[in-house]
């Protein structure tokens, strides 16, 4: 008798628990159900997004007090037939410098002629500083699909 009990319990328990847990995703959920809209992701978004999050924060007052202050690099790869980053955002004063990581030769071509590179070969780089602010566009005269920008700001 006791067994059965027993036997009848652990399953009421084991059902109980999985009851619990399965209401614990829809109980969560109602109250932001009851709230159609954002605010359902809203509180949940918020505390995972913390640690993440607080990377952010942790540099955007740093961002805040430089209203400039752009992707800090001063480096573009030349990788896959593609610059790497793309799109640069610096200073002006800054040197940039793209270094051929293929096994292909490229070359750092400003479209409007302000900066020309021989052609790098594998492992070889080439420097340009901007000292004038602007949007300078670029390609690989070899591979002209290869494009990619340099903004510089003031
Ligand atoms: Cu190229």
């Amino acid at each position: 008798m006791r067994q059965l009990g027993t036997t009848l319990v652990l399953p009421a328990v084991a059902a109980g628990i999985v009851i619990l847990a399965g209401c614990g995703g829809p109980a969560g959920a109602v109250p932001g159900t009851a709230v159609p809209g954002t605010a359902v992701p809203a509180p949940v978004s918020a505390g995972q997004a913390m640690p993440g999050m607080s990377m952010l924060p942790a540099g955007a007052p740093g961002a805040a007090a430089g209203p400039a202050a752009p992707v800090a690099t001063d480096a573009v790869s030349i990788q896959n037939f593609a610059f790497s980053p793309a799109t640069v955002t610096i200073r002006t004063g800054t040197t940039l410098t793209w270094t051929n990581r293929d096994q292909d030769p490229h070359t750092v071509s400003a479209m409007s002629g302000a900066f020309h590179s021989p052609t790098l070969n594998t492992g070889q780089s080439y420097q340009h500083t901007f000292t004038t602010p602007g949007r300078f566009d670029y390609l690989c005269t070899i591979h002209p699909f290869m494009t990619a920008t340099v903004v510089v700001a003031p």
